[in-house]
């Protein structure tokens, strides 16, 4: 136990008054992703109580009344008066920014990072906040409203147990939903509990008529998420997985060669994912590629004439957590989803290539197979390029040859530029006389575009269609991809509000997940909402998105069917209407495309693009798209 921690650690630094004002500094947005992020805040101090060893369970309940509370076991947080404040820690705690026990040292080792902005913010952005704590022989409560003092500390009964519960209730002036999703915390719930051996993490969702619960614990921790992961994959070799400590960083690394083309690499710091990777990667591909090559040359398996494995190769097909507790973690990027601490490289390439050398020497039919793996990823990656090559010879991505069909904008400046990916020749026609010229380039698609979940790039660069936008999007593929050259900064695909349209928009969505994924992080992504329905009464006209609001007008306007058309497809919309409904930048609605977490994507690409037929059927009828709504 730390004797000497106490309410004294506890650093004062701010007032909550701005985290009211701009909730999205704090929390990032106000939708249902900052509602969630609620959760994830609570949870991560919990979690942290875990990490330093005090605690191994922890139970997360949503509420009958919508309100969310976790319990853990820890130490529970310090209940004697603060020093300086002469407030209590827990009051400290929950009242000032960043105020806790990870800032001013002595406390936690690691800390959540990211997400570490504070108990604080959820108590200022809930219409009430509780804390009961267990600790010292007592069982202490205090209560707070949107960040304010409402019922002071108080003991309320004796207790040998120790810890500690946060119950909050999310303030709907803030919020834009109220409405915590289960699935999404459940997801949450199993990717933390496999990245802290040992912990139960226990989830009742009470809202509903049938009890929703979940329980995490694995034993296993990563080695168990790569099993998870590796599921429905063809494994190449065991999942080889190891762990050590270098100057207060530890690394642990999982992973599995499968006969799948892509890598599949997943990130943590202190437990946060980072999905732009950073120091921890860098370092991890470089000991990776570095010690293969060193075995395949001392073994034999790569002759003198052959070329160096690529950082490519060895990475094809596999699956990697990567997972790093480091003391003071620095993000860097446009999401602050990199981790830009430079030791760290170094640190967790030795720490990585020192025991996955000792792997390879003591597990000689497992190296052979995984070496094997790469040479074929090679023998692939050189066939292709030459395929390409020959490709490219021929003309087909000359960049200064924009295909004849795309209709481009006049304006050459990225930043206000558009590209409009449009299904059918017809709705190409009169997206291309109804827009906006000076900013908007059209590209009509003919039918179908390849599926290219599986394929190479050679097979895809043979493919007009996808020949056509790689050439309009400037940005070439593959190795020589450069999101610098992107002609548009937003990229909108528009197709019909049928199954049809859902397909190929799936099918567009899969390439620039799979081949120009940095499009997508960077929220160049986006998907047209063609209204549904035009309805008229006199002079009036209205366009909606949804049955559910063509009902509502039908009814509050009196209009009778004759008024009431369906638009079975863009190409029956005249210029002038699918100008005035989808594409004027100051009335439209479109949904930008994300990634929020690259397993998830992974698995749905794979639902969606796989060869089974039923699960990518419903899940085409039941989501349309991974999107967000937002109003451009
Ligand atoms: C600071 C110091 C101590 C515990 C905590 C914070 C703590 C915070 C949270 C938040 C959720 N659960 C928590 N559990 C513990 C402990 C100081 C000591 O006992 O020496």
């Amino acid at each position: 136990m730390t004797d000497n921690y106490n309410a004294s650690n506890i650093q004062v630094l701010e007032g909550l008054d701005p985290v009211r004002k701009r909730p999205g500094m704090y929390i990032g947005s106000t939708d249902i992703r900052g509602l969630h992020h609620l959760i994830w805040e609570v949870i991560d101090n919990s979690i942290d109580e875990a990490m330093a060893g005090y605690c191994d369970h922890i139970i997360i309940k949503i509420h009958k009344d919508g309100s969310c509370s976790v319990t853990d076991n820890g130490r529970g947080i310090p209940v004697e008066k603060h020093p300086t404040t002469g407030i209590s820690a827990v009051e400290t705690v929950l009242t000032v920014l960043h105020a806790g026990g990870k800032f001013g040292g002595g406390g936690y080792k690691v800390s959540g990072g990211l997400h570490g902005v504070g108990v604080s913010v959820v108590n200022a952005l809930s219409v009430r906040t509780e804390v009961t704590v267990e600790r010292d022989g007592g069982k202490y409560f205090v209560a707070f409203e949107k960040g304010d003092p409402a019922e002071p500390l108080k003991k309320i009964a004796n207790s040998k147990k120790n810890g500690t519960t946060v119950q909050f209730w999310p303030d709907d002036s803030i919020f834009e939903t109220l409405n915590f999703d289960f699935k999404t915390v459940k997801r949450r719930l199993r990717e933390q509990a496999y990245l802290t051996k040992g912990i139960t993490l226990s989830f009742f969702d009470e809202r509903k008529d049938q009890e929703n619960a979940a329980q995490f614990y694995f034993e296993g921790g990563i080695r168990s998420f790569i099993q998870h992961l590796n599921a429905s994959k063809e494994r190449i070799g065991p999942i080889v997985a190891v762990e050590g400590d270098m100057d207060d960083v530890h690394v642990e690394v999982a992973m599995q060669y499968t006969q799948s083309f892509r890598e599949n690499i997943a990130c943590f710091t202190n437990n946060v994912t980072n999905p732009e990777g950073g120091t921890h990667l860098t370092g991890f591909s470089m000991g990776l590629t570095r010690v293969m090559n060193k075995y395949a040359r001392e073994n034999g398996l790569l002759k003198d004439k052959d070329p160096n494995f690529t950082n490519e190769d060895v990475k094809e097909g596999l699956t990697v957590i990567l997972s790093i507790k480091v003391p003071d973690p620095q993000f860097e990027g446009q999401t602050k989803g990199k981790l830009g601490n430079s030791e760290v490289r170094t640190i967790t390439d030795r720490v990585f290539s020192k025991k996955f050398i000792e792997f390879l020497a003591e597990n000689p039919n497992d190296a052979k197979a995984i070496v094997n793996k790469c040479a074929l990823a090679t023998r692939a990656r050189l066939a292709a390029r030459a395929a390409r090559d020959t490709v490219i010879r021929k003309g087909a991505l000359d960049g200064l040859t924009l295909p004849g069909k795309l209709a481009d904008c006049a304006s050459k400046d990225p930043n206000v530029s558009e590209l409009y990916i449009v299904e059918g020749d017809s709705a190409g026609g009169s997206a291309k006389q109804g827009r906006d010229r000076h900013t908007q380039a059209i590209l009509p698609l003919r039918g179908k575009i390849l599926n290219t979940e599986n394929a190479r790039l050679d097979r895809m660069l043979a493919n007009n269609e996808i020949k056509s936008l790689v050439v309009a999007l400037g940005t070439a593929i593959g190795e020589t991809f450069d999101h610098s050259k992107l002609r548009y900064k937003k990229i909108v695909i528009m197709t019909d509000a049928d199954v049809d349209g859902a397909h190929i928009r799936t099918l567009l969505l899969t390439l620039f997940f799979r081949h120009f994924k940095e499009l997508v992080m960077n929220g160049n992504i986006f998907i047209a909402q063609p209204p549904l329905y035009k309805l008229q009464k006199g002079k009036k006209v209205w366009y909606t998105l949804t049955p559910e609001e063509k009902d509502e007008l039908v009814k509050e306007h009196d209009i009778k069917g004759d008024n009431i058309q369906r638009y079975k497809g863009l190409g029956e919309m005249n210029p002038d209407q699918l100008w005035e409904t989808t594409m004027d930048p100051t009335t439209r609605t479109m949904a930008q495309v994300t990634v929020d977490d690259a397993e998830r994507a992974d698995h749905i690409f794979k639902v969606l693009m796989g060869d089974e037929v039923p699960p990518r059927r419903k899940f085409i009828q039941t989501h349309a798209s991974s999107v967000k709504d937002l109003d451009v």
